[in-house]
């Protein structure tokens, strides 16, 4: 099963509401970032709970175990189902978010490689495989990996076997749907679907891809 996951980056609370409403039958789950995190305060999480949907907070938790956890708690005590962190505070500082996560029956993903073409500075050179480890080591639901780069997503499969894979840059960054869909559990798909002029028109072009 692939899942088409909203990156819903905008940042008016109404647009928010009418894009994830006009969008919830097309898609898997809505991941928020800190765009609409902070122009609409965390209770957003409860405004989207009506969809039904899974609601991944990205915000790239990155601090040391204690501001981790504080952080992860008011996340999910917020009502968000996923965090995802990033990996390169080390392995005590991704199993803060995980305890936090999991405490709520919730998941936690961890950046292995980001999208963006700047990403290879320093986001290489065996870096995402040591963080794959560290996903492995801490008991995380899975990693961020770039579609931009299926190569490198085929890569990382091959470290994290049954782990999840969910996977931006599809669109707006140049990743084909077609290519990444069979190597990943999750698109990630913003601004080719909120920028759209009929969002869920848009969303319903990834359908071939959902398997
Ligand atoms: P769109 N995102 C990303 N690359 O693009 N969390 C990463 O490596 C990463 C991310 C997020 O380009 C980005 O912040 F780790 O409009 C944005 O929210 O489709 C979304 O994925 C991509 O948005």
């Amino acid at each position: 099963m692939t899942e088409l996951i909203l990156s819903l980056d905008v940042t008016g609370l109404k647009e928010a509401l009418r894009i994830a409403g006009a969008c919830a039958p097309e898609i898997d789950a809505i991941k928020v970032g800190y765009p609409l995190a902070l122009a609409a305060g965390l209770g957003i999480a409860g405004e989207l709970a009506g969809f039904g949907l899974p609601l991944i907070a990205d915000f790239k938790v990155a601090d040391i175990p204690n501001t981790n956890t504080l952080i992860c708690e008011q996340v999910f005590a917020a009502g968000f189902s996923a965090v995802i962190a990033q990996g390169f505070p080390g392995p005590d500082s991704v199993a803060a978010c995980v305890e936090a996560a999991h405490a709520h029956g919730g998941e936690c993903y961890v950046v292995a490689e980001m999208s963006h073409p700047g990403a290879l500075t320093f986001f290489s050179a065996g870096v995402p495989e040591r963080l794959c480890e560290i996903v492995a080591e801490t008991g995380a639901d899975g990693i961020i990996a770039p579609a931009t780069r299926p190569e490198r997503v085929r890569a990382l499969r091959a470290l994290i076997g049954k782990k999840k894979i969910l996977s931006p840059g599809i669109g707006a960054q140049g990743g084909d749907p077609a290519e990444i869909a069979p190597l990943v559990d999750g698109m990630i798909v913003g601004r080719s679907i909120y920028g759209a002029a009929d969002p869920a028109a848009a969303a319903r072009t990834y359908a071939p891809y959902r398997r």
